[in-house]
Parts: C-alpha cells; sequence; structure tokens
C-alpha cells in the first residue's frame, strides 16, 4: 500500500507506520479481538480525514474509525488488516453555549472532557458511563452509547442536535447549527448515531445538556430475591421523578469486586441481589426522596446505604462500576448486552444460569446492568475466547423473549452474523443499501453490523 500518499497528507506526526507502536490501536478493550494493520492514520482536522478517505476510495483501501478503543464488541479492531483512522488528535471542545445548552466538541474529545466543559457553566451532559476518561463522543455517537442516566435523559441520540460527518467518498455532510425544531427531511445525525463507522466517520458534534442537578444522591439497597429488588425499580420509576439511574448487581459479581480491589462489603451480612439509585434534582431531594414511596424500603430494610456527598457517592458506585474491571482481571469474558422486555426480567435472570452452566458446570455467570432500562450485561468466564455455543445460546433465548441482543455496546464484530435475530431479511436489505449510498466502495468499517455475507 501506498503510505506515503497518505503521509503526505497527514504529516509526519499524523501516522503511525512502526508495528511496535500498534498494540493499544489493534487489541480491543475486552482483549477478545486482535488485529493488524499497516498504519494508524491520525487526522488533526476534518479537512484531512477527507483528503484521507478520497485516497481511500480511490485506491479501495478499508479502514476501521477508532475513539477511545473502550468498545465491547470489536467494532473497532482491524480484524483484516485495515487502516486504522483515530480520531484521538481531534479533541477540542469548539463551543459551549450558556444561552442555549448546547457543546459543541471534536469526536476524539472524551466524555470526561464534555462532561467537565458542561459543569463549568451549571449544565451537565446526560450521558454517564465508566470508561468516560477513554471514551470519545465519536465513539460514543457511533454506538448510540447508553450507560447509566438513560433512564433520566435518554441514549447518546437524544442528546444529538447535529453531526458533521465524511462519507465514505470523502465528502463532508452535516450541519452543527443546533435548530431546535428542523423538518427538513430524513434525519442523518439520527441514523449516524448507532452506526459504527460502517457509514461515515463523526467529526464534529453539538450536543444538548440539561440543567445541572444542585443535590444529588445515591441509596444502595440490598434484597433476598430479584423479584423484591424488581418490585423496587417498578416504584423508582414509576413515582420518583428526581431518579437518574437505577442500577442492578448480584452478590457474585459484588464479591468479585471487594476481592480483586480490596474493598470492604457494604453490609457484613450479603444480600442476594443489590440496587444502586442515583437520585439528583433541586434543593430537598432527600426530603423529597424520604417522602416518596421508596421511603416504604429505606426504612424497612437493614440493607440500605445512602451516599450524600461526593465521597460517599463514588464509595457507592466502585461496587457496581468495577464490574467490568474486575471481570476483565480474571480473564477473557464472553461479553453479552441485552435488553429484556418488561415484565420478563426475573424470568431471565432465573433462567440464564442453567443455560450457562449448561456449556460447562464450571462456567461462570455474572450479571450486572441498567435495571431501570431492562438492559443486562451477561459475562462469562470459563468458555474459550472463540467458543461461540454459549453467547448464541444466550442470544436465541433474549430473541424468544422478544428482547435485543444488543441494548447500548453496539453489533460491532462480535454480533454481526446474529443480526438475523433481531432484523428481518427486508430490514438487512435496506441497511445494505443505506451502507452502499453513503459508502459505494465498502471501505468504512467492513464486517462491523452487517456481515457482507449476509442478504
Ligand atoms: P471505540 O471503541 O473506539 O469505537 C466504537 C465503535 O465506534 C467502532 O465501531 C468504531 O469504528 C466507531 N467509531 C469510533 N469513533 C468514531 C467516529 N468518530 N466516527 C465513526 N465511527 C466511530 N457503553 C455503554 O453504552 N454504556 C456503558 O455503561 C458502558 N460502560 C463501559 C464501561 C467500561 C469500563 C468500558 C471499557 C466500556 C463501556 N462501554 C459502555 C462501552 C464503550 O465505552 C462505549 O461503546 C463507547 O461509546 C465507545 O467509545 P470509544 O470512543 O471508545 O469508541
Ligand atoms: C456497564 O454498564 C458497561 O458497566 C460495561 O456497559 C458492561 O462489562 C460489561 O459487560
Ligand atoms: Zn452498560
Amino acid at each position: 500500500m501506498e503510505l506515503q500518499s497518505l503521509s503526505n497528507i497527514l504529516g509526519p506526526e499524523g501516522i503511525i507506520t512502526d508495528k511496535a507502536l500498534h498494540a493499544s490501536y489493534t487489541v480491543d478493550w475486552t482483549r477478545r479481538y486482535t488485529g493488524f494493520t499497516s498504519a494508524i492514520l491520525l487526522p488533526e482536522n476534518t479537512e484531512e480525514v477527507s483528503q484521507v478517505l478520497k485516497w481511500c476510495f480511490a485506491h479501495s483501501a478499508a479502514l476501521v474509525p477508532q475513539g477511545g478503543n473502550t468498545g465491547m464488541v470489536g467494532g473497532a479492531t482491524p480484524m483484516s488488516g485495515e487502516l486504522v483512522l483515530s480520531l484521538k488528535r481531534m479533541n477540542a471542545i469548539e463551543e459551549v453555549d450558556d444561552a442555549s445548552g448546547q457543546l459543541v466538541a471534536q469526536s476524539g474529545t472524551t466524555l470526561a472532557d464534555v462532561q467537565r466543559a458542561a459543569a463549568v457553566l451549571g449544565w451537565k451532559y446526560g450521558i454517564d458511563l465508566s470508561a468516560r476518561d477513554s471514551a470519545s463522543i465519536g465513539g460514543t455517537i457511533a454506538t448510540n452509547a447508553g450507560g447509566s442516566q438513560v433512564l433520566r435523559y435518554g441514549n447518546t441520540r437524544h442528546q444529538l442536535l447535529g453531526v458533521e460527518a465524511v462519507t465514505g467518498t470523502g465528502d463532508i455532510i452535516g450541519d452543527l447549527r443546533g435548530l431546535t425544531k428542523d423538518n427538513t427531511g430524513y434525519h442523518l445525525p439520527g441514523l449516524l448515531c448507532g452506526s459504527e463507522g460502517t457509514l461515515a466517520i463523526i467529526t464534529k458534534a453539538r450536543l444538548q445538556l440539561v440543567k445541572a442537578p444542585e443535590e444529588e444522591l445515591s441509596i444502595l439497597l440490598g434484597f433476598q430475591s430479584t423479584d423484591e429488588a424488581l418490585a423496587v425499580v417498578a416504584t423508582v420509576k414509576k413515582y420518583i421523578d428526581d431518579i437518574q439511574a437505577c442500577e442492578i448487581f448480584f452478590q457474585n459479581g459484588l464479591s468479585l469486586v471487594c476481592d480483586q480491589f480490596g474493598l470492604n462489603p457494604p453490609w457484613e451480612k450479603p444480600a442476594n441481589t443489590y440496587l444502586l439509585i442515583d437520585a439528583g434534582g433541586q434543593s430537598g431531594l432527600i426530603e423529597r426522596v424520604h417522602e416518596s414511596p421508596l421511603s416504604e424500603f429505606l426504612n424497612a430494610s437493614k440493607h440500605v446505604a445512602l451516599g450524600t456527598d461526593t465521597s460517599s457517592r463514588k464509595k457507592l458506585w466502585q461496587y457496581r462500576d468495577l464490574h467490568t474491571d474486575a471481570i476483565s482481571a480474571n480473564g477473557i469474558p464472553h461479553k453479552l448486552d441485552v435488553t429484556i422486555p418488561h415484565g420478563k426480567l426475573a424470568n431471565f435472570c432465573n433462567e440464564i444460569q442453567r443455560i450457562v452452566n449448561s456449556y460447562g458446570a464450571d462456567n461462570e455467570l455474572f450479571l450486572f446492568g441498567h435495571a431501570g432500562d431492562g438492559n443486562i450485561h451477561v459475562n462469562i468466564l470459563g468458555p474459550a475466547p472463540e467458543d461461540l455455543q454459549v453467547d448464541e445460546a444466550v442470544l436465541d433465548f433474549v430473541a424468544s423473549l422478544g428482547g435485543s441482543i444488543s441494548a447500548e455496546h453496539g453489533v460491532g464484530r462480535a454480533k454481526a452474523r446474529h443480526l438475523y435475530l433481531n432484523r428481518t431479511p427486508e430490514e438487512i436489505t435496506i441497511f445494505h443499501k443505506i451502507k452502499n449510498a453513503f459508502d459505494p466502495a465498502g471501505i468504512l468499517n467492513p464486517g462491523a453490523i452487517i456481515d457482507p455475507k449476509v442478504g
């Protein structure tokens, strides 16, 4: 491949050809996917991205866009030797508009930097996830990331007012005006959000911010059964306006986190199921929560811990947020990220253990996730990374319940062959046509979302 032409476009700082420096770009966060490439491309601005794409289009050179490389489905890994286009150097916040509560960021900006820039002016960005220090705004848009506060603010698509992007032919498209109302045809930001780098490279985004809460409160509750916990989730969702997160985890995950990171468990006597509820709102929050139907559980249960300031809240959140790291420290997990329809979550949690153990009595199952959204993360340690039997059984079960096989992490390469479980052949045919309209040479992230062998 004629890398000199790319080097001419990007300059010496903008291309890494030394393979010894490629590992952090070619191995995914979970370590389940290891790819290879001839070069990492690091453009500095949209014009350079466009020139690179024009060159790639002319030379049929495939590339994989990459932000923070924290994705969980192998979507940013160059499995077939594609070029890697990293947006890391495009990381400026270009505008925070206090009057409209809108922010414009280049796509390589980290989520944490966007959160901080919003907070300076008393605003808040409604997306939060524990990979915030590495995950990029472009990556969160490309995956339509969810995280812990979807219950209150919606997923990334709900925060997205506009994007600038470069298509597979090198054309720059988009609109960053941030008009609240604009019904001029198809909604391209909505389409590019969740497209996982298969339609265009997102270079900038205009994001809607929300009013930052004056007070925040975290509540950890322990229950003897999942049914009891899920009854509280229903109450929380129905009656409490201030709720911004409602997360679930179980005793085996909590034990692993405590052992791995040397944390004391919240209570001497373990519970079975845990809910971490986060509330945020105007002053008087604690009083409002105590007057709400949640007070019944706060008063009656022995398994209650409150976090009323930053440090005590952080302590409670560690039990939940450190699940991913603790599991990875003990092996390469099989990760399934699923949504279970309302009313079927308890059945799912009870049945899934049996299914997982039928593929290996020693398989270890960890369930945790965003209970308020019906989104459960199924992590399995035990089966070899390339053995897909248990993954298929879990996804089949989810589909049989009418759930989603990808709640928030995307399809990537991990789930492309399973897309048919949620999408009809007619829909997959339309997916191919949309892809072809944006990327006629098929150079953008081939093999992600749609398996080229299907449809
Ligand atoms: P990458 O991993 O670099 O890429 C992800 C996908 O987006 C790839 O398909 C890539 O090709 C594409 N892409 C990246 N940048 C661009 C761009 N500029 N233009 C076009 N395509 C692009 N996810 C959640 O939804 N909720 C969570 O709660 C959550 N928690 C996490 C916790 C941990 C500890 C970790 C490691 C991950 C977590 N994730 C979560 C997954 C991950 O952080 C998100 O998917 C995130 O959106 C990925 O951002 P990234 O910049 O790292 O993207
Ligand atoms: C979370 O909610 C993330 O913590 C990661 O989505 C989930 O590790 C996982 O499976
Ligand atoms: Zn999650």
